[in-house]
């Protein structure tokens, strides 16, 4: 029996039990002998890749990556948010390479990669998926592309990201696991715990050899969840859905997907239909902002403003700026919304705010 089919009978198993209190101890054990099959699965594949992995280099403040099934039209909207010039074909798998683009928004360069079409089975290996995947892990944003005809991929696509340990718009568990090597397992958490009971907790811990120690738990996680805290090796991406192609269909079609697919952005990559608006989202996805830099005694300048990255400190821009900057940095004057009132004195630790101006004042 092969990995693929471990997996599958496990699944069985969990989706023929009842979920309760008394058979929760036990889905707990199965998912997590899951999550530690699919472990082994992509560790020991990245042994063996024949292959090299693609050759990525990042350029830029940010990346995002376009994942989709071939010809959804990745090329195509590669081509109209970048000045990248990636074939485009009316066939499948045009794409072989990674292709990078980077689209200028709001002074900021955000690089986008433009990368093969992936199919089922692509985290594990098929059709080089998972080198594919792996670009997707290494990236600030995630861009899910669909077919206006095959909106159902969706579920393809987020089982084989998640499979490669991704974590599209999820934050991470706020679980901490302290091993110990006597007194059993001890578990506290701050908030009332929905789907966990100390009986889950550690049938799960168990199934990773984990007997002894302390768990402290900050939010209502659930078994997955709390699985990925014990993991602790996945990623969390913000993912924006995009339904390419739209000028194919009329309203009532795209309503009809709206009832299945809660949140995403229909456009036409080919007919230019929504692209500033992706533009837009994109932009305040990657978590980037502007900070306005105000000279010592001159004009703040307007035109072009510095971009760092959401909940940078002062010293962050200062480093940024110039390394003597930290090194002399005095204080800082700021305008904005993140201080109280105009041109507030603050130390090097204040977290700015997109849009805020900022002056530095160094030591003589
Ligand atoms: N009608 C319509 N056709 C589109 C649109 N975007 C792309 N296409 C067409 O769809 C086909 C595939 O486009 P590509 O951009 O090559 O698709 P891809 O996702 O990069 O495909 P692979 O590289 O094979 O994975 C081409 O014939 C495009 O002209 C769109 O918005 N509307
Ligand atoms: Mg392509």
């Amino acid at each position: 029996m092969d990995v693929d089919d471990k997996i599958r009978k496990i699944e069985e198993e969990i989706h023929k039990t009842p979920y309760n209190k008394a058979t929760s101890h036990h889905i707990g054990k199965l998912k997590a002998k899951i999550s530690k099959l699919k472990e082994d699965a992509i560790a020991r594949g990245s042994s063996n890749t024949k292959g090299k992995g693609f050759h990525v280099k990042k350029s830029g403040d940010s990346t995002a990556v376009l994942v989709g099934f071939p010809s959804v039209g990745k090329s195509t909207l590669l081509n109209e948010l970048t000045n990248a010039d990636s074939k485009v074909g009316s066939y499948q798998f045009t794409t072989l390479d990674i292709i990078p683009g980077i689209m200028e928004y709001n002074g900021a360069q955000i690089q986008i990669f433009d990368v093969p079409g992936i199919i089922t089975g692509a985290s594990g290996g098929k059709g080089r998926g998972k080198e594919i995947l792996s670009v997707a892990r290494t990236a600030d944003l995630i861009l899910i592309v669909l077919d206006v005809f095959n909106p159902n991929h969706l579920n393809v696509i987020i089982k084989e990201i998640r499979d490669i340990g991704i974590r599209p718009n999820e934050t991470p568990p706020d679980v901490s696991i302290r091993r110990k090597r006597i007194g059993g397992i001890h578990t506290s958490s701050t908030v009332p715990l929905t789907y966990l009971d100390d009986g889950t907790i550690r049938s799960i811990l168990n199934e990773y050899g984990i007997h002894n120690g302390d768990v402290l738990i900050r939010d209502d996680v659930n078994i997955d969840k709390f699985i990925d805290a014990i993991e602790g090796n996945r990623t969390y991406i913000p993912t924006i859905v995009l339904l390419n192609k739209v000028d194919l269909v009329d309203d009532n079609y795209i309503n009809e997907i709206k009832k299945n697919i809660p949140d995403f952005i229909p456009i036409s990559a080919d007919k230019k239909y929504n692209i500033d608006y992706l533009k837009e989202e994109i932009f305040s996805r990657v978590d980037l902002m502007r900070i306005y830099l105000k000279p010592q005694g001159r004009k703040v300048d307007l035109e072009d403003p510095l971009i760092i990255r959401k909940n940078a400190t002062i010293i962050d821009v200062a480093n940024k700026l110039h390394r003597e900057f930290a090194k002399n940095f005095r204080h800082a004057n700021v305008w904005g919304t993140s201080v109280k009132f105009p041109g507030q004195k603050v130390g090097p630790n204040h977290i700015l705010e997109d849009e805020d101006i900022l002056r530095i004042i160094l030591k003589k």
